[in-house]
């Protein structure tokens, strides 16, 4: 009899599980704005690295049979309690140490400063749902893999370490105590995006932000709103309501334009919209004005800050707002060089960005994957321009379906999360990736999902210089056909090459569009002066930086270039004792925070490029 209970508990359990799914929700559009419970702060954790939580002794997911009626003493996602004195249960989270959220193991942990695999989060947190509404739960950010549990009941999963994603959670959440479960695992792939083989530490946990939001049964789930590429003073977009049904109603509000209108949607439950403004301020890096944007349906209301420019190539030109524009730029990873762990909080962007503006550059390249949503927030507030990049980067898995749509993911949530930013000009689609038919292939895939969510923006890719032809570096990436910008990382004088020749150097350039240099530079350890001939000395980078100033202009079409990189960062690829000690040494600000007198010298030449009116 009881045999019979538990198959038969086991399989409405299964049955249960059929029906909620999986599948995660549609991302929602501008949860920065939006009122939400914040589930950050203190997080209760277990390491589990024979991810004994997750399979039962057969090596069989508890998931596939799991029985919330009968949840068993195994699955930690259950997080049960011995009832009675005899019962055995060997995991106990209210007991288990505490990790922060946002936050990093590798960093806040040390003994797992090196661990990569599955760790356990768990917190409880008090509820009460408000009739009519729904929750959704939305995470920022979980490095790489997340399976999410809300009260032991599987809400979904998501692959990819750097872009936000959520849950409707309404159905599993109840008055009063809850929690929430996410098994973490960061464990580097083959056939994952990025490989296994990357120049960057790879950060475990939750490292952004965790909110719960509430919305009305009818909300605004997406949105995008730009200023026309082709007639002044026009704006258009469109919005997409939750409910997929035509005749809607939704109000949208621009009062300093004096715009407001009624709309409605259509059977897919999109409204679509062009509406001519008297006199659009435009945002501009000089001066970078946002408007205040109301948008409501029924009972949502959700309101939003956006600039209105445009951007545009011109045969080897960048336009911003119709004039010519060159980029002095730096590139940046998402690691705070102080802490020496991720960056997540607005504080973070805001000494990021600090530093960009000492140096007195107009655009960051956010390499190579997309960093926390402060940084383009703030970027719009502060007028710097940004390039945006998913993690396709050296050699991925080109002819495996299942990473394209692992990049195309990734690729997606990142645009619909910064569509609406006016600081964003160029989406990147791969790094340094090694020429082949099956690459391109796969990178043309991802610009036509750019195209398809967003065409408002440019299209680039960091590439290389592809040899020598009588002494000329060649840029002539066949991927260059498809991109709006040409973009190439050269390392002469550090990775082959020597840094006298770089201003007696030939390039041509296949392709008549703007070029950006996207990487150049060499490393250095703070402190350690010397002189300009001898590596890693503070002397020797800042003359590279010069030497290679000297000759920059010497390439066609140049547009602009963002030197690698703003500051030293952390990675298991530089293992040189009391120089590197696993850090990547080519920042012109060190771990520590001080600046590197290469600074000086590329600030110098920024300020004379400026001082000259670009
Ligand atoms: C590159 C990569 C970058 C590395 C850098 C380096 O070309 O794009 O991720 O960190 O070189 O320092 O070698």
């Amino acid at each position: 009899m009881t045999i019979f209970k538990n198959t038969l508990l086991a399989i409405i359990g299964m049955l249960a599980l059929v029906n909620v799914g999986f599948a995660q929700s549609p991302l929602i559009q501008n949860v920065y704005n939006r009122e939400a419970l914040s589930l950050n702060g203190d997080w209760n954790y277990i390491v589990d690295p024979y991810e004994n939580g997750y399979y039962d002794y057969r090596r069989i997911p508890f998931d596939k049979y799991f029985n919330p009626a009968n949840p068993g003493s195994g699955a930690y996602f259950a997080n049960v309690k011995p009832a009675h004195k005899t019962d055995r249960v060997e995991y106990d989270f209210d007991l288990a140490d505490k990790i922060k959220v946002p936050g990093s193991w590798s960093v806040e942990k040390e003994p797992l400063h090196w661990y990569e695999g599955t760790v356990w989060y768990q917190k409880d947190f008090i509820f009460e749902p408000t009739a009519g509404e729904k929750s959704i739960l939305h995470f920022g950010a979980v490095n790489y893999e997340a399976e999410v549990y809300v009260n032991g009941i599987k809400v979904g999963t998501h692959v990819g370490g750097f872009t936000p994603f959520n849950f409707d959670v309404t159905e599993q959440l109840k008055a009063g105590d809850n929690f929430v479960v996410v098994k973490v695992d960061n464990t580097r792939k083959k056939d994952a995006v990025p490989t296994i083989n990357t120049d960057w530490w790879n950060h475990g946990g939750i490292t952004r932000e965790v909110k719960l939001i509430q919305v009305p049964e009818v909300f605004v789930a997406d949105y995008s709103i730009q200023l026309s590429k082709t007639q002044n003073n026009l704006i258009e977009g469109s919005v997409q309501l939750s409910e997929k049904a035509a005749g809607q109603s939704v109000h949208i509000a621009i009062p300093e334009l004096k715009i407001n209108k009624e709309l409605t949607t259509n059977a897919e439950g999109k409204a679509e919209f062009a509406i001519k403004a008297k006199k659009i301020t435009k945002w501009h890096v000089d001066k970078p004005y946002l408007y205040d944007v109301n948008l409501s349906a029924g009972q949502d209301v959700v309101s939003d800050r956006i600039g209105f420019r445009t951007i545009e190539v011109q045969g080897s030109d960048i336009l911003l707002n119709g004039e010519k524009l060159y980029l002095r730029g730096i590139c940046m990873h998402e690691e705070n060089p102080i802490e020496g762990r991720r960056n997540y909080s607005l504080e973070d962007a805001r000494m990021m960005f600090q530093w960009s503006k000492d140096l007195n550059a107009n655009f960051v390249r956010l390499a190579h994957y997309p960093h926390n949503e402060n940084m383009p927030r703030l970027a719009d507030e502060l007028g710097i321009l940004l390039w945006e990049e998913i993690p396709v980067y050296w050699t991925i898995d080109w002819t495996n379906e299942e990473t394209l749509a692992n990049a195309k993911g990734q690729l997606t949530e990142m645009v619909q999360r910064d569509r609406n930013r006016a600081s964003v000009i160029i989406w990147s689609m791969a790094n340094e990736t090694p020429v082949s038919e099956e690459r391109n292939q796969f990178l043309k895939a991802l610009v036509e999902t750019t195209r398809s969510l967003d065409n408002s923006r440019l299209i680039s890719a960091a590439m290389e210089v592809h040899g020598e032809e009588d002494g000329t570096k060649m840029i002539s990436d066949p991927f260059g056909e498809y991109v709006d910008i040409m973009s190439f990382n050269q390392y002469h004088g550090w990775y082959g090459g020597d840094i006298e020749d770089f201003p007696n150097l030939k390039w041509a350039v296949k392709y008549n569009k703007p070029v950006v240099v996207s990487e150049w530079g060499a490393g250095a350890k703070y402190g350690y002066r010397a002189d300009d001939q001898t590596i890693w000395s503070e002397d020797y980078q800042a003359y590279f930086y010069q030497k290679t100033l000297e000759g920059i202009n010497n390439i066609p079409n140049l547009a602009g270039f963002t030197p690698w990189i703003l500051a030293d960062f952390r990675s298991p690829r530089r293992p040189l004792a009391n120089i590197q000690d696993m850090w990547n040494r080519k920042g012109l600000i060190s771990e520590g925070g001080f600046k590197k007198q290469a600074f000086f010298v590329l600030k110098d030449y920024y300020d004379q490029k400026e001082a000259k009116g670009n």
